[in-house]
């Protein structure tokens, strides 16, 4: 008797010893990792209203459709009101992130203070907005608009020889990009007295206003218009059509400057109706989703992450117009 017990005690010893040798089999079928969840976000841009709000919107929606992402595409006709909804919405379908374009720098406070209390980051790209506290938003994804301005300001200080009757033609009234190339331009103009702008007026940053307040401008002031400060390409390449329109000569008889670099703006500078050109850069795709993992995978970011920019001119833009992606 006594052996049949030390025999089932040898027996039980060693197959726990085995089963402790052997890896554990899992119970059952191994459970398959669940599939990933999609990442979903929320993007209110906002509009169409340019050449590079069109290149911003495709390399944004084209990055998150790369990396399998459930992207929210909100188009608000240029109406902060429209904006203001579909962050609501995204909030009230609790989205892992919204990525927002501001269409001007003020009246977010509310909104964004319930993306805070929903625990949903918030991430700026190409704008910024003025708020009381910026822990509202996780960071800015953007050009340095002011120093865009700055750029605009030396370059046609030296091609007029610091002396011109200048005409500007203003982005959106409110919108930061608006209100800091206006201010970098003229920070720079207070060394070039003999640098005056005459008229300043918004063509909200499209090539039909453009064209419309440029007619108003040669309406009243004509061969008195020796500069055009455009706060973008589509604004200037309406401004050309006026001039041509009006029997002037764009390029030559007035200097024109603008900002974006768009594809509009390189064919212009080659055929010499465009004079300069500051590049900015609406290609953010990549980065706005690599800065989303990191700040997910709890990563601190900067409040400001900054696009370079450069500026293109009559005499370098044939030699890279080939290579522009927008
Ligand atoms: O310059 C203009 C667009 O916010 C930087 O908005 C952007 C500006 C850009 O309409 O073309």
């Amino acid at each position: 008797m006594r052996w049949m017990i030390a025999v089932a005690l040898v027996g039980l010893v060693a197959c726990s010893k085995q089963s402790s040798d052997k890896p554990q089999e899992p119970a059952g079928e191994a459970a398959a990792p669940a599939a990933a969840k999609k990442l979903v976000i929320g993007f209110s841009q906002v509009g169409a209203e340019s050449a590079w709000r069109t290149a911003e919107t495709k390399s944004i929606r084209g990055e998150a459709e790369k990396r399998g992402i459930d992207l929210k595409f909100a188009d608000a006709q240029g109406k902060q009101a429209q904006q203001i909804q579909a962050l609501t919405s995204f909030i009230a379908q609790k989205v892992d992130a919204i990525v927002l374009a501001p269409v001007v720098e003020t009246g977010w406070e509310a909104v964004l203070q319930q993306a805070k209390e929903a625990n949903i980051p918030v991430i700026l790209v190409d704008r910024g907005i003025k708020v009381s506290d910026d822990s509202l938003y996780t960071t800015l994804i953007a050009s340095d608009f002011v120093e865009e301005g700055r750029m605009a300001g030396e370059w046609l200080a030296k091609k007029v020889n610091g002396k011109a009757n200048i005409y500007e033609l203003q982005g959106t009234t409110g919108a930061a990009p608006a209100i800091d190339r206006k201010k970098g331009f003229e920070e720079i103009l207070q060394k070039y007295p003999d640098m005056k702008i005459i008229k300043s007026q918004s063509a909200d940053f499209t090539r039909a206003k453009g064209k419309e307040v440029m007619e108003a401008f040669i309406k009243s002031d004509g061969k008195n218009i020796q500069a055009v400060y455009a706060h973008n390409d589509d604004m200037a390449l309406g401004a050309i059509q006026a001039l041509e329109e009006a029997g002037m000569n764009p390029g030559k008889d007035v200097t024109l400057i603008s900002v974006d670099g768009v594809k509009g703006a390189f064919e212009a500078m080659v055929a010499g109706k465009l004079n300069a050109t500051v590049e900015c850069n609406p290609l953010m795709g990549p980065l706005v989703f690599d800065t989303i993992n990191k700040v997910r995978g709890g990563e601190k970011v900067p409040k400001f992450i900054q696009n370079k920019d450069q500026l293109f001119e009559q005499t370098n833009a044939a030699q890279v117009i080939g290579t522009r992606e927008y």
